[in-house]
């Protein structure tokens, strides 16, 4: 006899059609549960059962959540692979001064949908989350795997989320290196993500195209009364993601920057409009930029060592350059720097034609106090060693003596306070 609730309705499996004997297996399992917790899990099984049919846990709903986070999380990752390779000197990847704007662009984008994901990854956890509850938990050895792919992929999506979040917020909770924990993460979680699309293919496809005879339930059906439709689910949900959208976004779109709410950051508040991003104090170099010693010293595989004092650098021609400084963050903000145009400095100690080179600043600790310029960015004309943003003397948050200030080059390396030009 199959258990059945105190009710007399028997439960059921839930039904896959793959799968016609899960059903009968089922009831083998809940009849080798204790009598007393026989009705306990029947019950719990039928109200998934029950949940399961709810339009907002559907496959369809599964399958359009799914679609917009899959959009969402290859952005996402093309753009983080792109912010690694920029900022990460490689052998096979060098990253070109041009187009101006590009890295901009692809790191507010990687922010952006990072944030649009948050609602969707919200939303889609609520639409799974019946389904979690298979009953037999584990069918066969291919279901395993599909099952242990599925706990990656939430963990995963909730650990890079997160992660990015506290990161853009500059807030550092975290007892490991944000970075290469959000890199190594974001592989294993992409690939978890391509099983499950896989696992998924047929069920996405029936769910989102569904032939004449494979309609999910009959049109115009009526949804039980104060149950949410999938129509309101998902507008809520896009609401939410339009929301955050508008409130963050313009810290890098400068026309939404008076509705950034919620950014950490507006591209027009900081020392002399411009956002600051590691002070001189914080930096320890107060003394040292200011100090009237202070010298430019360009050495290396050069066929003149040169040391040159603040005037003689103010002396020497200069080259005026609109160029964003765009912050890993996700923000960003334009500015007129006027400077030595990086190539001439090269060209007066006479490094060879093509010649790459590191610049140190005076901080002393930190990642971020020296960076590599490739040839793409020591050549253009546009790479700057700036002296003034927007007309003025550059502030000593801004970087002030000298800062390196290029097209297309992520903020960690615009390096501020450089007292080194080391040719290679
Ligand atoms: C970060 C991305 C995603 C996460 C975290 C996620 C999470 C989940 C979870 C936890 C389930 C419950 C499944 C189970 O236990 O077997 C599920 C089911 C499902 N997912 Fe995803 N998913 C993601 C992306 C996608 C994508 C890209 C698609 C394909 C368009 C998709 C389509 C589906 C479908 C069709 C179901 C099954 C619904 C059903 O059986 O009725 N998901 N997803
Ligand atoms: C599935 C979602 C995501 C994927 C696959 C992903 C992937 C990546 C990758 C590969 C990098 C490059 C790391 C490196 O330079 O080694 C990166 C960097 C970054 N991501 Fe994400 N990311 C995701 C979500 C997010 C979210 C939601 C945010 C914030 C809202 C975010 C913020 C950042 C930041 C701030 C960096 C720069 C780190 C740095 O260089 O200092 N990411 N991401
Ligand atoms: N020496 C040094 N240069 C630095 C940094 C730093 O910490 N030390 N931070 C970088 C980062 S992360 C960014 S986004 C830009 C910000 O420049 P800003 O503070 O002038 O806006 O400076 C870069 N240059
Ligand atoms: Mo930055």
């Amino acid at each position: 006899m199959p258990p059945s609730e105190p009710s007399g309705r028997p439960v059921t499996a839930h039904p896959s059609p793959k799968e016609p004997a899960a059903g009968d297996r089922l009831n083998r399992i809940a009849n080798r549960i204790p009598a007393p917790l026989r009705a306990g899990f029947a019950s719990a099984v039928a109200r998934r059962d029950r949940a399961l049919e709810a339009p907002v846990h559907q496959a369809r709903t599964n399958a359009l959540l799914g679609a917009a986070l899959g959009v969402s999380f290859t952005v996402c990752f093309l753009t983080g692979l792109y912010s690694h390779l920029a900022q990460q000197p490689s052998g096979f990847f060098s990253n070109p001064a041009r187009p101006a704007g590009l890295y901009r662009f692809t790191q507010g984008l990687h922010v952006a949908t990072g944030i649009v994901s948050v609602p969707l990854l919200l939303a889609k956890l609520w639409a799974a989350f019946p389904h979690l509850f298979q009953t037999p938990p584990v069918r066969h050895i291919a279901h395993l795997l599909e099952r242990v792919s599925i706990a990656i992929l939430v963990a995963g999506s909730l650990f890079m989320l997160g992660t990015g979040l506290a990161n853009s917020a500059r807030w550092y909770p975290f007892p490991f290196n944000f970075v290469p924990a959000h890199y190594a993460v974001a592989w294993i979680t992409i690939g978890a993500l391509i099983v499950h699309i896989g696992a998924k293919a047929t069920i996405s496809r029936r769910a989102l195209f569904p032939a004449a005879d494979e309609v999910d339930r009959p049109a115009g059906e009526v949804v039980p009364a104060g149950a949410l439709t999938r129509r309101g689910f998902l507008g809520a949900t896009a609401a939410g993601a339009g929301i955050l959208t508008l409130t963050t976004i313009g810290q890098t779109v400068e026309p939404l920057k008076e509705v950034a709410r919620l950014a950490p950051r507006r591209p027009d508040q900081g020392v002399d409009g411009v956002p600051v991003n590691r002070p001189a104090a914080e930096a320890g170099v107060l003394q040292s930029a200011r100090s009237p010693d202070y010298r430019l010293v360009v050495d290396g595989k050069v066929k003149k060592k040169l040391q040159l004092t603040l005037a003689q650098l103010q002396g020497m021609d200069q080259h005026t350059a609109g160029l964003p400084i765009t912050c890993v963050e996700g923000w960003s903000a334009q500015a007129n720097w006027t400077g030595i145009p990086f190539r001439d400095l090269l060209a007066l100690a006479g490094a060879a034609d093509g010649a790459e080179a590191t610049v140190y600043s005076l901080q002393t600790g930190g990642s971020y106090r020296s960076s590599e310029v490739n040839s793409s960015h020591a050549h253009d004309g546009d790479t700057l060693l700036a002296l003034q943003m927007n007309g003025r003397e550059l502030a000593l948050d801004h970087g002030f003596p000298l800062r390196l200030i290029a097209p297309n080059r992520p903020g960690v390396n615009q390096t501020k306070w450089i007292y080194r030009i080391e040719v290679k």
